[in-house]
């Protein structure tokens, strides 16, 4: 039984660009990820604690015969292989992955809130997705395209 997931990638730290794209990688080697279609890199400018470098930032949605709290672990896993130290919320980091909707489920735990609590209102999010998924739904909030075009794209740039 296949769930449908979407993953975003973010990084700010130690060659961003080099950290997603090896990020991918990474994913593409899980045998519970059956499939990936992966959007443009872009650079973003912070969002929330403003005072650190830009964001490469990217959306992957998988196929996957993971659960979601699997998923979740895989992610924090890699995110450890990748040298992610947790310092404070929105602090600087090698690398961040975030599930921003597992299949329309509804969770609502502090370890994993799903659909992702803050996706619907950041451009960094909605904008590599709707380049992949325009009609993905997020919640209630509408689909990817609806609220890439409300957010505008200030701060945005698809860099490759
Ligand atoms: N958690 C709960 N729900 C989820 C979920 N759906 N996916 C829990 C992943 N994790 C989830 O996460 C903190 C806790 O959230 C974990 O224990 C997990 O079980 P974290 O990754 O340790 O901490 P964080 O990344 O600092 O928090 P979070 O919530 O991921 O931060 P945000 O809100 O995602 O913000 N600006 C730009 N331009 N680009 C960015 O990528 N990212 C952030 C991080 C801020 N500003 C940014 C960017
Ligand atoms: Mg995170």
């Amino acid at each position: 039984m296949f769930h449908i997931a979407v993953i975003a990638l973010g990084s700010n730290l130690a060659n961003p660009i080099e950290q997603i794209q090896n990020a991918i990688k990474r994913l593409n080697t899980l045998p519970e990820i059956q499939s990936m279609t992966v959007s443009s890199l872009y650079r973003t400018a912070p969002v929330g604690y403003t005072e650190q470098p830009d964001f490469i930032n990217a959306v992957a949605i998988i196929h996957t015969t993971f659960s979601p709290y699997q998923l979740l672990h895989a992610l924090q896993d890699i995110e450890q292989q990748f040298g992610r130290e947790r310092s404070f919320r929105n602090a600087p980091r090698t690398l961040d992955l975030d599930i921003i909707d597992f299949s329309g489920e509804i969770y609502n735990q502090p370890e994993l809130t799903l659909p992702h609590p803050r996706a619907h209102e950041r451009g960094f999010v909605m904008h590599p997705l709707a380049e992949i998924a325009p009609d993905y739904p997020i919640g209630h909030f509408g689909n990817a395209q609806q609220l890439s075009q409300k957010l505008g794209n200030d701060g945005i740039e698809k860099i490759m």
